[in-house]
């Protein structure tokens, strides 16, 4: 009741998070000024403007070959991004990406390294580069379901952003997985409204590539936001002109362990202050070491 007229055709994601206590269930809705239109393309919905397209899909593993599931699915999801992404024209600038245990290990490998290696397998199939021009991203451990990508593609072209504290993600060494991650710290695309969005990255308490505090999440806390602000420097100097703050970013924290959420909020009101809008959900990150990651 109350649904809008062809709400089943909207790309809606329901992701299997756990809120900490005291949150309030959260919908996180992409809007726009522009006529919109919605489409399928395999198992993607989608619905798209002149400017930006939303699509998500949600997968089950399901074993077909020699290949660890999650990774075969991993690179099934971004082979059909990927398809639908050039059929129409768009450039890929940020992923969400969601699946279960993420830190657990499975056919002698952790799972988010099967996800690293599909995703990298299906970059390369559509000759797509793994360096330098990467869409921004995010990998998060989900409570359980299937595998979740949900991506943001523009018209235009998209600029990616490195942060210079930190080695880029396309460049960790072997000891972090046998594939490097595809992703970028940031992207900078045109949005409907003439204006240039920032989408930055999952971002986490790393220098160089290094885990910085393992133990210590106010210290990771304050290290994530430094990271935040040199990616914005980063992208203010890009776009040329300062126009990106700390204070104007809309920020989603995914903490490991809910009893760190009162020493993190009040790390973050700190490093923010007033005009602090966010939203917490517990999640695994993607290095067990990390015991946050804020977008
Ligand atoms: C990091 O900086 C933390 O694999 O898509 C952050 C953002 C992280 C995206 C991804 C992983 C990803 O390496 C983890």
């Amino acid at each position: 009741d109350g649904a809008p007229p062809g709400a089943a055709e909207l790309p809606l994601l329901a992701v299997d998070m756990i809120l900490p206590p005291g949150e309030e269930a959260t919908c996180e809705v992409w809007h726009s000024a522009e006529p919109l239109q919605s489409g399928r393309h395999g198992p993607i919905r989608y619905r798209q403007s002149e400017t930006l397209l939303f699509g998500c899909m949600s997968l089950d593993e399901v074993a077909g070959d020699a290949r660890p599931p999650l990774q075969a699915t991993t690179e099934a999801a971004y082979a059909s991004i990927f398809e639908l992404l050039e059929a129409c024209g768009y450039h890929a600038l940020r992923f969400w990406n969601y699946f279960p245990a993420i830190n657990q290990e499975s056919h002698h490998k952790e799972r988010y390294r099967q996800f690293n290696i599909g995703r990298q397998d299906a970059f390369l199939a559509h000759g797509r580069a793994v360096i330098g021009n990467v869409p921004a991203a995010c990998a998060l451990g989900s409570a359980g379901g299937s595998l979740h990508v949900a991506f943001l593609a523009a018209r235009a072209d998209v600029i990616s952003v490195e942060n210079p504290r930190q080695v880029s993600a396309y460049r960790y060494p072997q000891r972090y997985g046998p594939r490097s991650p595809s992703f970028s710290r940031a992207a900078l695309a045109q949005t409907g409204d003439g204006r240039l969005g920032l989408f930055v990255s999952g971002t986490a308490s790393i220098v160089g590539h290094a885990t910085l505090h393992p133990a210590n999440v106010v210290a990771q806390t304050r290290e994530t936001m430094a990271n935040i602000k040199a990616v914005l420097a980063e992208a203010n100097r890009l776009a040329s002109q300062p126009r990106f703050d700390l204070a104007s970013l809309y920020y989603k924290v995914y903490v490991r362990h809910a009893a760190d959420l009162a020493r993190i909020r009040a790390e973050l009101a700190h490093c923010v202050g007033d005009a602090l809008k966010v939203v917490y959900l517990q999640a695994d990150v993607c290095r067990a070491d990390l015991l946050l990651e804020i977008e």
